[in-house]
This record gives C-alpha cells, structure tokens and sequence, in this order.
C-alpha cells in the first residue's frame, strides 16, 4: 500500500528535475511502446535513441513509466533496460493507473495514462509512435481506446504518425472530431496511417510550424477548453511503407488476432508482433523511425509553447 492515497507518488529523474529548475522545454515520452509495441533489444536501443534526438534538439526527455507504485518522470538507463526485459510490467491505462500505484505495481504507460502523468508534472508535448484509436469491428467488438477520451479530457500535445492502419482510421477521426479534439496534420493535408505517409483520408486541419501548432494550444487554453491536440506527423518518405502493401500483412494479423480471441489490451500488441513477422521486420524498422521523427518535432513544439 502506499503511505497516503492523498498524495501523489511522484519522482522526477535528475535530468527531468534540473530541466524544471531551469525552465528547459521537456518531452514526455510513453513507456508502452518500449514493453509491448516493440521487441527486445529494439525497444531499448530506440527508446535511448529517441531521448537522444530529444537532447539533441536542446530539449529534456521525460520517459514515464510507474515503477513499484510510483509515478516516474524520467527513467534511467538502468530503468528502461530493466522495464523492457521484465515480463511482469502491466500496460497502464487510465482505468488501471490509479490500482498500481495503490497496489505498489510496476507498469508501463500508454498514451492516456503517460498523459495523465505528464500532465500532472506540468508537461505539454509528449512524442510517441501512434495512438490508440477505433479498432475494425468496433461496431461488434466496441474496441475502443481509451486513448481518445484522454485526448478530450488532459491538456497534453500528442506528436504521433496519425493512427495505426490496423484501426479503423475513419471512425477514429469521426471519434476524435466528436469529442472535440484538433487533429492537425504537419506539413500535411492527408491524414497519415502510421507506417505509410497515407490512410485516404484528410487531415481536419493543417500546420506548417512548430510556433502555430504551440499558439494554437495555447489558444484553447485561453478559450477555456480542456483536452489535449493531436499532431499528425507523416513519416519520412525514405521510411514509408505503402499503404497497400502494409494493407494484406494488416488482414491476416488482425483475422489471426480473431481466430485466437485476441481481446482487450492485448489486441494492439499481438496484431503489431503479427504484422512485424508478416513483414520480415520492416514494419518494426519504420516504426522505429516514425518515433524518432516525431521526437524531433516534440522538441521544436516544446520550446515554441
Ligand atoms: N504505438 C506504437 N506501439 C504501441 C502503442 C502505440 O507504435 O505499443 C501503444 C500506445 O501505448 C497506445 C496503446 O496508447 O498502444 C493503445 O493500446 P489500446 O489499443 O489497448 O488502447
Ligand atoms: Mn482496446
């Protein structure tokens, strides 16, 4: 149990700290995708790497993650090798965030929970790969993530690769229109499909740079609205893949997900390790680079906000 459900079980890592004092921009970054959305060792290389970039940029990289009931802003090295190995770490959303820190569990942070977290250590641009959205057959499964309510509820700016083209990427931008969350295309008017620069369908709105996307947060702020933004951001041309040849491989993994009852949080993890296979690991490579890409520009929208 911990000491007092009154106060927050929050740790900051030495760098997340001195970047506080000084003022430095910060990037969260979710811990999710080390411990279920890719291999080891892939995970830790690109998750150091993806800090890296963030430094780079003369930004600080806040990886989050709950390690035995405590909130931590920043991970160590230590602390991310030790996450991606062990196979005891829940995925944490915000529906189960809150029992794990009570219960003194140790897990990684999705999207909707890594925004609650950065939100509560005062953080507004978080970077990651892609987001949760509205799964295929949602009509039957209502597999819906939680990522999307957590966009229209915490003020935090998510720099992702649009959706996965696993999900139903129409539904989830009717989802996210809905509830009132900006999706704004980067440098795009075509809303990207994670692995492929297009998904079909155009992105609701559009910006060129990373002053206007920070102005634009702040003017919802300003107006009183709560809830986070979406920025679309393409991967690069050099690490695409086409959407029709992602789209076979994005078939058999979701009907071999069916075939063997694949529910719940598990969906996600088990399709993306399928669809990774299916691919000879090419799906892993440009995942790999759409994160970096995308924590480049969290680094610019962080020093613009
Ligand atoms: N993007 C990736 N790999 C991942 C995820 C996103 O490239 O593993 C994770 C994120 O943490 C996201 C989560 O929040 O998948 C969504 O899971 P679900 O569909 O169960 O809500
Ligand atoms: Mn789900």
């Amino acid at each position: 149990m911990t000491a007092s459900p009154n106060i927050l079980p929050i740790v900051f890592g030495s760098e997340v700290d001195a970047a506080r004092k000084e003022g430095k921009p910060i990037v969260a970054l979710e811990s999710t995708i080390i411990t279920h959305g890719m291999p080891f060792p892939e995970n830790v290389a690109t998750a150091l790497e993806v800090e890296q970039i963030i430094r780079d940029e003369g930004a600080c990289p806040a990886t989050i993650a709950i390690l035995d009931g405590t909130i931590h802003v920043g991970l160590s090295r230590e602390d991310i090798e030790a996450l991606a190995e062990r196979d005891d770490i829940m995925k944490l959303s915000r529906a189960d965030l809150a029992y794990a820190l009570v219960a003194g569990k140790s897990g990684s942070t999705t999207v909707a929970a890594t925004m609650i977290c950065a939100a509560q250590a005062g953080i507004a641009t978080f970077a990651t790969g892609g987001i949760g959205g509205v799964h295929r057959g949602a009509e039957e499964s209502f597999d819906i993530s939680a990522d999307l309510q957590e966009l229209a509820k915490t003020p935090v700016m998510v720099v992702s690769a649009g959706v996965k083209a696993l999900l139903d990427i129409a539904k989830t931008l009717e989802v996210l229109e809905t509830l009132g969350v900006p999706v704004v295309g980067f440098k795009t008017d075509e809303f990207p499909a994670f692995w492929s620069r297009e998904s079909g369908h155009t992105c609701p709105l559009r910006m060129d740079d990373a002053d206007e996307i920070a102005a634009l947060y702040t003017m919802r702020k300003t107006l009183g609205l709560e809830g986070g933004m979406i920025v679309a951001n393409p991967v690069p041309e050099a690490d695409e893949i086409p959407r029709a040849e992602m789209e076979t491989d994005i078939i058999e993994a979701i009907s071999e997900a069916n075939r063997l009852n694949v529910t719940g949080k598990d969906v996600t993890p088990f399709v993306l390790d399928r669809i990774k296979h299916l691919t000879d690991g090419d799906s892993l490579v440009t995942n790999i680079a759409l994160v970096k890409n995308n924590a480049r520009l969290a680094a610019k929208i962080a020093a613009a906000v």
